[in-house]
């Protein structure tokens, strides 16, 4: 006859084995549901991180906090017991949640990013960076977009155990914006302060959604923002080079930079693909699956109008590359700020008939210090 303990056991067993089959049936259901619990929890961690930033718009749910992780970074005892970072970064995680809270503020960006110094240069506290990464970013009345960048782009690095420094080449005045004579500027300013082993070419408006996307250069020149919501996240043409790349400095000179002759909204990445294979290059991809972007959504800027020489002047790259390009950049530098989080590049780059004064001067702003922490 059993006894009353051994009745329990057997009601227990039972009970257990009840539950493993409901699970099992309504395994979909049940994931849903704890996945649903834990995006609760997400959500309230990004909100707290936010503080006070108000309602979140935009709807990818997929993917880690890019801040996850990086409370665990911190100095060792002796600096010179520094080893280099390993090959694989531990930090990554692969696909990173990506929204655009509302409110969000410069010194927001700058509380959760206390291991950056003035000028936006970072080193891993822990090791030894195998890498030096610049980031290079044109700019003009962008700054919505910038502050988001800046939120994502700093931790993203940080993951990836780079050495790395924020430069923003800010157009002065309203004449016509010209994206790619700001990269030549940009290539030689950041040179002028660091030996950077890779130049990362970085578009305002795209957020990088996978921090395996790695900001280190290729053997060739590298075309990073390969997959992109805007397009469907897929290519949209075989020969396309525009939104992110990344050049050695020798890549960048052996094609003679980027062309200072495209004015206005086009033609320029195209131009800038070209050149790749004029120097005897070719053009580098991650796969589809981690050169992930968001663009922020956007209407054509002000000063920034479609360009109608744009295929007439693609029609010459061929015989104009040498001639324009790097070797032949002019600008007047109008001031230079190491700003907490980027450096700040404000330069005069005139228009198409030449170099003259900005139209409207840039606002006055109080300068830092003048040179990058360290
Ligand atoms: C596409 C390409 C871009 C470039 C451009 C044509 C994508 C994602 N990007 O961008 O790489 O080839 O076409 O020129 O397809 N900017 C300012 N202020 C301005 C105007 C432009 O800061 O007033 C900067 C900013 O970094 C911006 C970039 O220039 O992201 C490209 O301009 P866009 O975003 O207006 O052009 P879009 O999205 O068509
Ligand atoms: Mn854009």
């Amino acid at each position: 006859m059993p006894t009353l303990n051994s009745k329990w056991r057997y009601l227990f067993m039972l009970l257990g084995v009840q539950l493993i089959v409901m699970a099992l049936l309504s395994r979909e259901a049940y994931q849903k549901r704890v996945s649903y619990f834990f995006r609760i929890f997400r959500k309230l961690d990004f909100q707290s991180g936010m503080a006070g930033s108000g309602a979140a718009h935009g709807t990818n749910r997929t993917g880690a906090d890019v801040y996850a992780n990086l409370s665990q970074l911190v100095q060792p005892p002796n600096k010179e017991d520094m080893h280099y970072c390993p090959v694989k970064s531990p930090l990554l995680s692969g696909p990173i949640h990506v929204s655009f809270p509302s409110g969000l503020t410069l010194s927001q960006v700058e509380r959760k990013n206390p291991l950056v110094v003035r000028g936006g240069r970072y080193r891993p506290p822990d090791c030894e960076a195998r890498h030096r990464t610049a980031i290079v970013i044109p700019h003009r009345n962008r700054e919505q977009h910038l502050k988001y960048l800046l939120y994502y782009l700093h931790p993203f690095l940080q993951r990836q155990q780079l050495s790395y420094g924020i430069y923003v080449i800010h157009q002065a005045g309203d004449y016509t914006f010209n994206r790619a004579k700001l990269m030549n500027i940009g290539f030689r300013e950041a040179m002028r302060e660091e030996e950077w082993d890779c130049l990362f070419f970085h578009d305002v408006d795209l957020i990088p959604e996978d921090d395996r996307n790695t900001y280190i250069c290729d053997k060739n020149p590298k075309h990073a923002a390969i997959a992109m919501d805007k397009f469907g996240y897929k290519l949209p043409y075989k020969g396309y080079f525009g939104g992110v790349s990344a050049l050695s400095p020798l890549h960048y000179l052996k094609m003679n930079g980027f062309p200072n002759n495209y004015w206005g909204w086009g033609g320029e990445d195209d131009d800038i693909g070209i050149r790749v294979s004029l120097a005897g290059m070719s053009i580098s991809r991650p796969s589809l699956r981690i050169g992930r972007y968001k663009m922020i959504k956007h209407k054509l800027d002000e000063g920034n109008e479609v360009n109608p020489k744009r295929f007439s002047l693609l029609a010459k790259t061929q015989q104009t590359w040498k001639l324009d390009g790097m070797n032949s950049v002019e600008y007047e530098l109008v001031s230079r700020e190491y700003l907490p989080l980027y450096t700040n590049i404000t330069v005069n780059i005139g228009t198409m008939h030449g170099l003259q004064p900005p139209t409207s001067k840039p606002e006055p702003k109080e300068r830092a210090e003048n040179r990058p922490g360290r």
